[in-house]
């Protein structure tokens, strides 16, 4: 049983450009220190990355029933997809949003989350962090039970 940790459209490109607002970080460099975060808390963690909106979805409903819970930054979909937050919806296991940036300080149409009304919590704001930070509340959740 694996955390899922799933990026979107763009994110790909993260430490390249717009560095003033997302940091320096590459996503593999963010990848390489959530996988350190999960080692510490006994936890495995697997990653997906894609532009394509039907792929994260996709890929959801292949691994969530295997999943202890899913780390999420949608990317733009956030703002945009009803499909994204309808496949959210039905997973049982805690759904975590993080957003490397703070999305209400930013432009109005980053306001709105679709997704996060379907998730246990959204995290924005706290850089890479985040993502450390919903694995935290995951591995908890699951220690819990
Ligand atoms: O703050 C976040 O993590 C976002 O999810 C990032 C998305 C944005 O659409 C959301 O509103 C907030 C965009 C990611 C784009 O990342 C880039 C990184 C480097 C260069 C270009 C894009």
């Amino acid at each position: 049983m694996s955390v899922l940790v799933i990026n979107g459209p763009n994110l790909n490109m993260l430490g390249q450009r717009e560095q003033d607002i997302y940091g320096s970080l590459t996503l593999a460099d963010i990848e390489a220190r959530v996988k350190t975060h999960a080692e510490s808390l006994g936890v495995t963690v697997e990653f997906f990355q894609s532009n394509n909106e039907g792929e994260i979805i996709d890929y959801v409903q292949k691994h969530q029933s295997d999943a202890i819970g899913i780390v999420i930054n949608p990317g733009a979909f956030t703002h945009t997809s009803v499909a994204l937050r309808d496949c959210l919806a039905i997973v049982t296991a805690p759904v975590v949003e993080v957003h490397i940036s703070n999305i209400y300080a930013r432009e109005e149409f980053r306001h709105l989350s679709y997704v996060a009304p379907v998730a246990d919590g959204q995290i924005s704001g706290l850089g890479w962090q985040g993502y450390l930070l919903a694995l935290d509340y995951i591995a908890a959740q699951a220690g819990s039970k």
